[in-house]
């Protein structure tokens, strides 16, 4: 049913993800997505995507004028129109742009940005007693936004639903605005908005998937929302059901699932739940769809892992993305690495051991994917990929070590298998533990755009030399496809 008063309200949600220098859309698309899902649970209909959804064209690019045009044809019959941008850290330099830009043509539009990049920071304090300020703050200090979103997205639908666009009136978690003196006021982060069922994204033969947010492990680097929402099996069920009947049978058929951590051992997994359901009314066995998710690689450790490896085999899962992170237990420690043993969560940071383990574990799956092979069908085709990081607290030594791992992992690779190591530099992204324990390190801690742009690197020379070249190397080449070769070379150049 509409909502009174209302009407003449619309709403147009704008998709910040980049990729190569260029907005794509698709790489924000669940959160607007969820968003819309949100909007229509409460009788809202009046929302435009940008790029629309529509087959969501991958790929496609968004440059300002066309942005500017789209939102011309938008407003023209509209009474008022509100605007979501949804940005992460990397993505900001685009969204400052385009709503400056907003700012500009549409002065009349009311601008809210929400995503993975705003976030709210206790104060944080260089040792200089300079206040570093927040994403928040900053955004709207400068006058970026009318409003800014930390968490899930439930205030904004209430902004829409309950509020028709009257910024002023919306009190709840997560929703920040500036008060007559300027001032930042709101507290703590947005819910879920309720929907009616899992939202997901269809793109040709592949659906990706979100069923919770949050993974029981605390890494001081991640930058998850934890623990903001997690649906009961039996929406799970449901929207597995009507995925598998969609895509079931084609070809090239690949659901995605994006939870953060979705196989982590937790005292009540809907998902996992899910999948024992629906392998046990045979309908994983009817439709048997690939799937490919995220693992936290300690996952792996200990006595249980091959039966966790044969469980995931025979649940069809062929891509595998490992957050492998370092080879050594100091910069574990350093950087908040967090482990599970023998499936059990633990606070102490990592073992050598545990790392030594955690390796052999991979390679042990690698080595089982490839004797999995069917030379009848010739399928399933396995891809592992695996993320090192390169950090302020890597030495000759360490780094090295990286490499002679990436070179054991690319070793696996062949016939049905792909191996693809790939090594990035630390991201001390607001929010986290990283950032508030090394803030004097980071180069330009209060500006939204430094950190974003990778190309130019996020540490300061304080770091020391050695590491600092390495570090800004790898920057320098964010997103090629690097060789060990390549980086054994950066390494011994730079120490
Ligand atoms: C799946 C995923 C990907 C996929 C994306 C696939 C796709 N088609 O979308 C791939 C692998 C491509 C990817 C790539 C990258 N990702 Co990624 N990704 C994720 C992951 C695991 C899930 C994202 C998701 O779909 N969440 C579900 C949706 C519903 O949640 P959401 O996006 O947060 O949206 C909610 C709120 O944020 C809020 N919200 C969002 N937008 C808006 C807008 C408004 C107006 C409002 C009011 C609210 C709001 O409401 C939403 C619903 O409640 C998250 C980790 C996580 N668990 O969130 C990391 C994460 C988002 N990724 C991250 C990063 C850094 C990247 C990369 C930059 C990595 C890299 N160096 O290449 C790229 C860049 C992609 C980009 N430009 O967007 C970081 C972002 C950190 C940060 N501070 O910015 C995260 C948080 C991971 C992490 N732990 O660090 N990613
Ligand atoms: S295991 Fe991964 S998702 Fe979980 S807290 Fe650590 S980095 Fe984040």
């Amino acid at each position: 049913m509409p909502i009174r008063n209302t009407s003449g309200l619309r709403v147009v949600l704008v998709n910040c993800g980049q990729a190569a220098g260029k907005v794509i859309a698709g790489k924000r698309m669940m959160s607007l997505t969820t968003i819309k899902a949100g909007l229509h649970a409460r009788g809202f209909e009046d929302v435009h995507l940008l790029p629309e959804q529509e087959g969501l064209n991958f790929g496609l690019p968004v440059d300002l004028a066309r942005l500017q045009t789209e939102l011309h044809s938008i407003c023209r019959d509209a009474d008022q129109v509100v605007i979501g941008f949804s940005t992460t850290s990397e993505d900001m330099a685009w969204f400052l742009k385009a709503s400056s830009m907003v700012k500009k043509e549409f002065p009349d539009v009311k601008r809210v940005v929400g995503g993975p990049g705003v976030v709210r920071e206790e104060p944080l304090y260089l040792t200089s007693g300079r206040r570093i300020l927040d994403p928040v703050e900053q955004i709207l200090g400068r006058g970026f936004a009318d409003a800014a979103v930390w968490g899930d997205a439930a205030p904004f639908v209430e902004l829409i639903c309950d509020h028709a666009g009257d910024i002023s009136a919306v009190h709840s978690p997560g929703f920040y605005c500036l008060d007559g003196s300027e001032k930042v006021v709101g507290t703590g982060r947005g819910r879920y908005p309720s929907v009616e069922a899992i939202p997901y994204l269809v793109e040709g033969d592949r659906v990706s998937i979100i069923t919770s947010s949050g993974c029981p492990n605390s890494c001081g680097y991640c930058s998850i929302n934890k623990g903001s929402f997690g649906f009961s099996q039996a929406m799970i069920v449901s929207a597995l059901r009507e995925i598998y009947t969609k895509i079931g049978g084609r070809a090239n058929a690949l659901l995605k699932i994006d939870d953060s951590n979705p196989f982590a051992f937790s005292g009540q997994n809907s998902l996992q739940a899910a999948f024992n359901h629906l392998t046990a009314s045979g309908i994983e066995d009817q439709y048997n769809i690939p799937k490919s998710a995220f693992f936290d690689p300690t996952l792996f450790i200990g006595p249980g892992s091959i039966q966790l490896f044969l469980k995931l085999i025979k649940l069809g899962v062929v891509g595998y993305y490992f957050g492998f992170e370092t080879t050594s237990v100091k910069v574990a420690a350093k950087i908040g690495v967090k482990a599970k043993r023998n499936g059990i969560q633990v606070d102490l940071p990592l073992s050598q051991e545990d790392i030594r383990n955690t390796a052999a574990a991979i390679l042990g799956l690698g080595r089982i994917l490839r004797d999995n092979f069917d030379p009848i069908y010739g399928k399933p085709v396995y891809r592992i990929k695996i993320s090192l990081m390169a950090t302020p607290f890597d030495n000759r030594e360490t780094l090295l070590r990286a490499c002679d791992l990436i070179g054991l992992f690319d070793s696996l690779s062949g016939g049905v298998l792909t191996v693809i190591p790939t090594i990035t530099p630390l991201f001390p992204f607001p929010g986290t533990w990283v950032r508030r324990q090394y803030l004097d390190l980071i180069r330009e801690p209060d500006s939204l755009t430094a950190l974003g742009d990778i190309s130019q690197g996020m540490w300061k020379p304080e770091i020391g030399d050695g590491i600092f070249k390495v570090l800004n190397s790898l920057s320098e080449h964010a997103r090629e496809d690097l060789s060990v070769e390549w980086f054994r070379g950066v390494i011994e150049g730079a120490f």
